[in-house]
C-alpha cells in the first residue's frame, strides 16, 4: 500500500473540516453554505483519496456516517447517570401546582426563571463524547439500562461526530430527542404505501423503527434528526450555572438546539407559553406532544433533586393526544368534481387532535385492502395539524365476529350510474358525469371557488339547495338565476339574494386562464391553466386542439392532454359553455388581455434602491403590465430602473444602448398606466 504524503494527509484535513462545516451549515442551522455540486464535489474527492490511502481514514471522517461492515449491536448499555423520565401535568391547574411544589421546597414567594421546550416527540437518546469524538450512542431503556446503537445514531447528518470548538471537554454526555419531520415521515410512508408495505403510524413509530434496524445503511436512507436537550458533564464545575447556558454550549458543539426554546418567570408567563407553542403546533415541520419547563438555575435544580424517576424541577405539560381509538360504524362512498369515489369511514366520534372527529377518509379501495378495514373495527384515527383524519391502522385483535368488508358498490349512491375503475387507477369513478348531482355539486362549488370564478357567498349550503331544488343544474344556470328564485328559499332574505345574484352578475367577464381552471379539468389546475391560455390565446383553439398541440404546452404531458381532449369531447361539457355564452359570460381572450398588459414580451431590470416603493413592489407593478423582470442587463433588456447608488447594471445598460429610467420617471410612466407607486 503506498503510503500518503504529507501533502494528502493535509489535504484530507481540509476536506474533512470543509464537509462537516458544510453538513453542521446544511443539516443544523438549515444553512446551506454551498450548493449541493460543489457540496459532492468535495466528498468525492474525500472519498478517492481514503479509498487510495485508506490508512488515513479516520473515524470521525465524514465518509464514515455509515460504516461499511459495521452493525449496530444493541448491547446492553448501562447509563452513568439514570435517563429519568419526566412528570406530567395535564391541565393549567396541575401546572400551577407543580410551580407551587417548587417555590415551597425553596421556601420562596419569588417567581422562579424556567426554560420552556417544546416536547419532540421522538425517542430520547444518549451520546457519549470522549476528547469530543462520539464514542457511544444508547436508548434510554428503563432508564437505567439501554441499548448501544452507535452504529445507527453516527448516520444522522445532525449529529455531530466531532464537536466543534475549542472548550471541548473530556467526557461529556449529551442527551437529546431522535425524530423524523413530517414532511419525512410521509414520504417514506408513501415510499412503503407504493411498494405495498406496512406503513408507520406516526412520525414517533417511523423514528423507532428507523433506529431499530439492524443495518446502519436502512437507518441512513430514513430522514432521522437529532435536537439536543441536556448535557452531563462528568467534571460538574465545567457546568455553567443555568440549563439554558448549557444549551447555547451545546449548541456551540454543533448540536440542533429547539428554535421555539424560551425563558419564563412564573407560572402565568409558563401557561402563555403553553398557549403560544400550541397555536404554532400545526405549522412546526415536526411533531410535539407537549412543553417542557425546567428550572433554569442548576443551583436551584440540584437543590430540589429528584422524586423516585422524576427531576422535581421539570415538568411537561401535554397537549391534545393526535391520536386516539375509535370504531368504524360503517363506510359511505362519496363522489367528488371529477366523479372520484372516496370512501369515508364513519367513526364513533372521537377526541382527537383538538377536535371531535366522526369521519376520517380511507382514500380508495386499495387503502382499505391494506389496511384491512372492515366495519366494525377498532381503529388507530389520527388528526396532526390541519390534515384531515386518517385511519392509520386497525387493531385486528379487537375485531368483532360481526365485522363486515367494505365493498365498493356497482352504482353511484348519488345518481345509480355505474360506476367504473379503469385498469391500472386506483380511483373508482362515477361514470354519471354532470347528469350526476353530486358531481355537478362539486363542479359548481369549483366554478365559484375563491381561485376560479370567486363568487362570494356562493358557499356549500346554497350549492345544494340551489341543485337540489333544481334551479341549478350546470354553472350556466347561475347566469339566469333571478332575485324572486332566492327569495322564497328559506333563510334567505331580500338583501343575501341581492347580493348572491351581484356576485354572480360580477363573474361574467374572466380572464381566460380563470375561466379554463373554472371549467375543472382533470389535473388542470391554475398553471396549467394559465400556461394553456397563453399558449392558444382563445377556448376555441384550446377546444380544438389535438392531443399533440396540446402536449407543446409546457407541463401538459400526454395524460394531461387526454384530460383536456375528453372533457371538450363531451357534448354536455360543449353545451354548457354555449349555454355560458347565451347567459353573457363573456371571457376575455389572451388578444383582449394582451391590450391590458402594454409591457407584454418586454423584459425590464431593476437596479439601486429604490425610495418610494420595495423592489418587489417594483417587479410586481412592472409583472402586472405584463414585463418579465430579469436580474441581469443584455442587449435584449428593454429597459432598466435605476434607483440611488445603482452600480455595473446601469454602467452596462448605458454601454449597451438600453433605456434607463430614474425613479421618478417610473412613477410617472406608472402613473400613465393609472399605477400608483
Ligand atoms: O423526555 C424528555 C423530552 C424532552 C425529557 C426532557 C426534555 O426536555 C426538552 N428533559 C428531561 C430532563 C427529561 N426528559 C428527563
Amino acid at each position: 500500500m503506498t503510503k500518503a504524503s504529507p501533502d494528502v494527509i493535509s489535504r484530507a484535513g481540509e476536506l474533512r473540516d470543509l464537509i462537516t462545516e458544510h453538513n453542521y451549515q446544511y443539516y443544523v442551522l438549515d444553512d446551506p453554505g454551498v450548493p449541493d455540486a460543489e457540496y459532492d464535489r468535495l466528498f468525492r474527492e474525500l472519498q478517492e483519496l481514503e479509498a487510495q490511502y485508506p490508512d488515513i481514514v479516520t473515524p470521525d471522517s465524514p465518509t464514515r456516517r455509515v460504516g461499511a461492515s459495521a452493525e449496530t449491536t444493541f448491547e446492553e448499555v448501562v447509563h452513568r447517570i439514570p435517563m429519568l423520565s419526566l412528570d406530567n401535568a395535564f391541565s393549567d391547574e396541575e401546572l400551577r401546582d407543580f410551580d407551587r411544589r417548587v417555590k415551597d421546597r425553596l421556601k420562596t414567594t419569588d417567581d422562579i426563571e424556567y426554560v420552556c421546550e417544546p416536547k419532540l416527540d421522538g425517542l430520547a437518546v444518549s451520546l457519549h463524547y470522549e476528547s469530543g469524538i462520539l464514542t457511544r450512542a444508547a436508548t434510554r431503556g428503563d432508564g437505567y439500562t439501554g441499548e448501544d446503537i452507535t452504529a445507527n445514531i453516527r448516520t444522522i447528518p445532525s449529529v455531530p461526530l466531532k464537536l466543534r470548538g475549542t472548550n471541548v471537554p473530556e467526557l461529556v454526555e449529551v442527551r437529546g430527542e431522535v425524530y423524523m419531520p413530517r414532511d419525512g415521515f410521509e414520504a417514506l410512508n408513501k415510499r412503503l404505501a407504493d411498494r405495498g408495505e406496512k406503513t408507520f403510524v406516526n412520525p414517533r413509530n417511523a423514528a423507532a423503527g428507523s433506529l431499530r434496524q439492524k443495518k446502519p445503511t436502512v437507518t441512513a436512507r430514513r430522514p432521522l434528526e437529532m435536537c439536543a436537550y441536556s448535557v452531563a458533564l462528568e467534571d460538574e464545575s465545567l457546568l455553567p450555572a443555568t440549563h439554558w447556558e448549557g444549551l447555547q454550549q451545546v449548541k456551540d458543539w454543533g448540536f440542533r438546539i429547539n428554535p421555539e426554546m424560551r425563558k419564563a418567570s412564573g407560572a402565568d408567563a409558563c401557561l402563555q407559553a403553553y398557549d403560544e407553542l400550541m397555536d404554532k403546533r400545526a405549522s412546526l415541520p415536526y411533531e410535539i406532544d407537549g412543553i417542557v419547563f425546567k428550572v433554569n438555575s442548576l443551583a436551584l435544580q440540584r437543590q430540589l433533586g429528584f422524586v423516585s424517576r422524576a427531576p422535581r424541577w421539570a415538568i411537561a405539560q401535554k397537549f391534545p393526544a393526535q391520536e386516539e381509538l375509535t370504531v368504524i360504524e360503517d363506510v359511505e362512498f362519496q363522489v367528488g368534481r371529477t366523479g372520484a369515489v372516496t370512501p369515508v369511514a364513519r367513526l364513533k366520534p372521537v377526541f382527537v387532535g383538538g377536535v371531535t372527529v366522526s369521519n376520517a377518509t380511507l382514500h380508495n379501495m386499495d387503502e382499505i385492502r391494506r389496511l384491512d378495514a372492515r366495519i366494525g373495527d377498532t381503529v388507530f384515527v389520527r388528526r396532526a395539524g390541519d390534515v384531515i383524519p386518517q385511519v392509520v391502522k386497525v387493531v385486528t385483535e379487537r375485531r368483532p365476529e360481526n365485522a363486515r368488508v367494505v365493498e365498493l358498490p356497482d352504482a353511484c349512491p348519488v345518481c345509480q350510474s355505474d360506476i367504473v375503475q379503469i385498469e391500472g387507477e386506483v380511483v373508482a369513478r362515477c361514470s354519471g358525469g354532470l347528469f350526476c348531482p353530486a358531481q355537478r355539486k362539486e363542479a359548481i362549488r369549483h366554478y365559484a371557488s375563491r381561485k376560479a370564478l370567486d363568487i362570494e357567498g356562493l358557499g356549500d349550503k346554497w350549492i345544494d339547495i340551489l341543485v337540489d331544488r333544481e334551479l341549478v343544474n350546470t354553472v350556466a344556470d347561475l347566469y339566469l338565476l333571478k332575485k324572486a328564485d332566492l327569495t322564497g328559499l328559506e333563510r334567505m332574505g331580500e338583501k343575501s339574494a341581492g347580493n348572491l345574484i351581484d356576485a354572480i352578475d360580477r363573474s361574467r367577464n374572466p380572464v381566460l386562464w380563470k375561466f379554463i381552471y373554472a371549467l375543472g379539468i382533470r389535473e388542470v389546475g391554475e398553471a396549467t391553466a394559465k400556461a394553456l391560455a397563453s399558449h392558444f390565446g382563445t377556448l376555441e383553439a384550446i377546444s380544438e386542439a389535438d392531443e399533440e398541440a396540446l402536449q407543446s404546452v409546457p407541463d401538459v404531458g400526454p395524460i394531461v392532454a387526454g384530460h383536456i381532449r375528453s372533457f371538450f369531447d363531451q357534448p354536455h361539457n360543449q353545451e354548457t359553455i354555449q349555454a355560458l355564452k347565451a347567459a353573457g359570460v363573456q371571457w376575455q381572450s389572451e388578444e383582449i388581455t394582451a391590450a391590458e398588459k402594454p409591457l407584454k414580451g418586454e423584459t425590464w431590470v431593476l437596479t439601486g434602491t429604490l425610495s418610494d416603493m420595495t423592489r418587489d413592489d417594483a417587479k410586481a407593478k412592472l409583472e402586472s403590465l405584463g414585463a418579465k423582470v430579469a436580474g441581469s442587463v443584455s442587449k435584449k433588456t428593454s429597459c432598466v430602473v435605476a434607483g440611488e447608488a445603482a452600480g455595473s447594471k446601469l454602467t452596462k445598460a448605458e454601454s449597451l444602448g438600453v433605456q434607463v429610467m430614474d425613479e421618478q420617471a417610473f412613477i410617472d410612466f406608472l402613473a400613465t398606466h393609472n399605477i400608483e407607486p
